[in-house]
């Protein structure tokens, strides 16, 4: 047996016990650890039981994901699976019960599945969230399941990848029983009761016929095309747990294997692993060490109760944090306060949120005109107009109204965050905290460094992220910071294309194509025009004489056009936000075409796609070069969690690497001999393509 699985027993039950910090992962040695414990339980004629638990703060949470990628790189041989250990538990003779709390993910949940019996505690919550990384259940979860949960249950959790907690597992059939108070005590007590074996694989009562099972199967495809637009996997999962409806146990675990295989290998499940281990990677920060001191954040205000400030507060209660909120009018305040009222309504009518909890969030909110107990806060969150001499007079504010230690913060999208610092007596303390609309919802939260920026206030800030159930990523100040620069030549590529000849609904509809959640123009629509239009006004005297400029959206804008809000901007819109092409957009871009002697021309989506996206990649690059942005998957990260960027390309850069920086590269200069020095091409993405190498490499 190995370190990471110990036997131990208490009476004449065993206690297999897997201790793999920090998830208890599948990683080598497990399995086989749990094999050997098996065998020498069996072997043991004074044990009668055995318990399968997890150390620490979970069960197995499933297979060790960074073993994916020494298979698929070849580092590594594929090894036979999980099945032999399966086997070898659920054909023990001696019944097995399985102990859960934390998450029994993936692989700990086929693990679990194997076992004779299961028990969890209340807060457990188990799933096969497999498809969120491209690939399947791989160990007879799509076999198992619908035999002890029935296969509308499991086409549910294998296609979706959702969690399911304890109570819902007992429902249905995945726990046998919840054990309050002592998990081990209650298992090892449990397992005092059976008497007998019980083969999951064995148990058919719950695989339905076909005539019922078909439309389950058709609802669930037609659901995983909608929900999950552009990944194959969850369609290959609906797949695998059908094959469990129609062949013999041991025919399924072969299509199964199948399935996974061909899942493991593709282009989607290399690309959603980057995104998951992505994520945790932002987090880490070079050169901040781990152990530095964070602020502790019991209290916050936010000034501003518009659309950001309201989902900023929002967000910050959602996390049991108390928020004063302050506005400069009663009448502003209200109708902040009835738009926050308004969005846990619709949380509580959908059933995401209980009454009571949402009534206890509301009372976290403390409405006011005045800064009356800002004093009192560890964090200010500045979310007023986005215009510097506004911010820098707020800032001065703060800074005298703060306690000396807390943090000010500023929700600016664009603007220098040492220019608002200037304001303060103490830049040291002001950081950008840059949220995404809505705030409540939307997971990037861009933390912008100041140059004075201390330690203390980068680190409260990473750590206060994921209390607030957000992925932070530090950034570099710059105009824009990471996500709006290289959002500023996405869209305005897109209005280019319209120039020369495309029309917006073939853009947003290419981009969409793609995997993009919403189109270029469609996102100006909704995010508002006026905003990029008001920001370009400030910075016009930064503006390069002769370069080329996107016209169209400032003439909408001009217009009144602002997007939905206005019902017009790119598209029209009916009361219900739906989006129409409208005549009065096709008469003003024949009207810019004609001011700028543009010939329309057919355009190929093709040309859309490599245009818009490598504008994205070749600003990445600089933004790369001039450490803006720590690493490449910074960027992927920020696309893929605040522009809707889809997780199964990996973000631009994944992206971009992934069809070969040479490529992209010569795309590029030849859009650049096409459309001048807009396209320069960045010198590190050059410098990379002509070693041949990626951009982390
Ligand atoms: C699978 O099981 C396939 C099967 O069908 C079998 C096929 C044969 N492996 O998220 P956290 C690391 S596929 C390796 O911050 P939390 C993570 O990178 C797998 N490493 O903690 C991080 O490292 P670091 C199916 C893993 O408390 C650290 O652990 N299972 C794994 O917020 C802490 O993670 C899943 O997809 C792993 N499986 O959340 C579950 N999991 O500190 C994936 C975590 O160096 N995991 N790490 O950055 C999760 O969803 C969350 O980690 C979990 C804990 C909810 C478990």
């Amino acid at each position: 047996m190995s370190d990471l699985v110990t036997l131990t027993r208490d009476g004449d039950i065993g206690i297999i016990t897997v201790d793999n910090p920090p998830v208890n992962a599948l990683s080598p040695g497990v399995p086989e650890g749990i094999a050997a414990a098996i065998d020498q339980v069996v072997a043991d004629s004074s044990l009668r039981a055995a318990v399968l638990i997890g150390a620490g703060r979970t069960f197995i949470a499933g297979a060790d994901i960074k073993e994916f990628g020494k298979i698929t790189s070849g580092q590594k041989k594929r090894e036979i699976g999980l099945h032999p250990v399966l086997f070898k538990i659920e054909d023990s003779p001696k019944p097995v019960v399985c102990a859960i709390h934390g998450t029994a993910f993936g692989g700990g949940l086929e693990v679990a599945q194997a076992c004779h019996y299961r028990v969890a505690s209340p807060t457990a919550q188990v799933g096969q969230p497999e498809v969120k990384l491209g690939i399947i259940p791989g160990a007879a979860g799509t076999q198992r399941l619908p035999r002890l949960a029935g296969v509308a249950k499991a086409v549910e959790m294998c296609a979706f990848g959702d969690p399911v907690g304890a109570a819902d597992a007992l429902a249905c059939g995945i726990v046998d029983r919840i054990i309050e108070g002592d998990l081990l005590a209650g298992a090892i007590a449990f397992a005092a009761e059976v008497k007998a074996p019980r083969k999951s694989r064995e148990r058919g009562s719950k695989l339905g016929h076909a005539a019922a099972n078909e439309p389950i199967f058709a609802a669930a495809r037609e659901q995983a095309r909608k929900k999950l637009r552009g990944k194959n996997a969850p369609l290959r999962a609906i797949d695998a747990v059908e094959a469990a409806t129609k062949l013999s146990f041991e025919e399924g675990i072969r299509e199964e294997a199948r399935i996974f295989e061909e899942c493991l290998f593709s282009a989607e499940s290399k690309a959603m692993i980057h995104a998951f281990f992505g994520e945790r990677e932002v987090a880490k920060i070079p050169g901040l060490p781990k152990e530095t001191a964070t602020l502790p954040i019991r209290k916050a205000a936010v000034t501003g109760a518009g659309t950001m400030g309201g989902g900023i507060a929002m967000a910050y209660v959602n996390a049991g944090i108390p928020v004063r909120l302050k506005e400069v009018s009663e009448e502003a305040l209200i109708r902040g306060l009835s738009t926050i009222r308004k969005n846990y309504d619709r949380s509580v009518s959908s059933g995401r949120l209980s009454r009571e909890a949402a009534e206890q969030r509301m009372s976290l909110i403390t409405p006011s005109t005045t800064y009356d107990g800002f004093e009192e806060a560890d964090i200010i969150v500045e979310a007023v107009f986005e215009g510097m001499q506004l911010k820098k007079e707020v800032f001065t504010e703060l800074d005298q109204i703060a306690r000396p230690d807390a943090i000010l913060a500023s929700n600016t999208s664009t603007l220098d965050i040492d220019e608002i610092a200037s304001a303060t007596r103490s830049p040291h303390r002001v950081i950008g905290h840059h949220f995404f609309s809505p705030a409540n919802v939307m997971r990037l939260l861009e933390i912008v460094r100041g140059k004075e920026s201390s330690p203390e206030v980068i680190a409260t800030s990473m750590t206060l992220a994921r209390r607030l159930a957000k992925v932070g990523v530090l950034v570099g100040n710059c105009r824009g910071f990471v996500g709006n620069r290289l959002f500023h030549p996405y869209r305005r590529e897109a209005i280019f294309l319209v120039e020369e000849g495309a029309t917006p609904r073939q853009i947003d509809e290419a981009l969409y194509d793609f995997g993009m959640a919403m189109g270029p123009l469609a996102t100006g629509d909704l995010a508002g025009l006026d905003v990029g239009w008001r920001i370009r006004k400030e910075y016009q005297h930064l503006e390069k004489p002769g370069v080329r400029r996107a016209l169209i959206e400032d003439r909408l804008c001009e217009l009144g056009r602002y997007g939905q809000k206005t019902k017009a901007g790119w598209y029209k819109y009916d009361d219900n936000r739906n989006r129409m092409d409208d005549p009065e957009v096709d008469r003003i871009i024949d009207e810019v075409r004609e001011e700028l002697r543009v010939k329309p021309r057919a355009i190929s989506n093709e040309e859309i796609v490599d245009r818009i996206l490598y504008s994205l990649v070749n600003e990445g690059a600089r933004v790369l070069e001039e450490g803006i942005a720590l690493r490449a998957v910074d960027i992927d990260v920020i696309y893929m969690t605040g522009y809707g960027f889809p997780t199964h390309r990996g973000g631009p850069m994944w992206y971009a690497a992934s069809v070969g920086l040479k490529r992209v590269y010569e795309r590029i200069e030849e859009f650049e001999r096409q459309h001048g020095e807009l396209w320069t091409p960045a010198p590190l993405l050059k410098r990379l393509a002509e070693e041949g190498r990626g951009f982390d490499a």
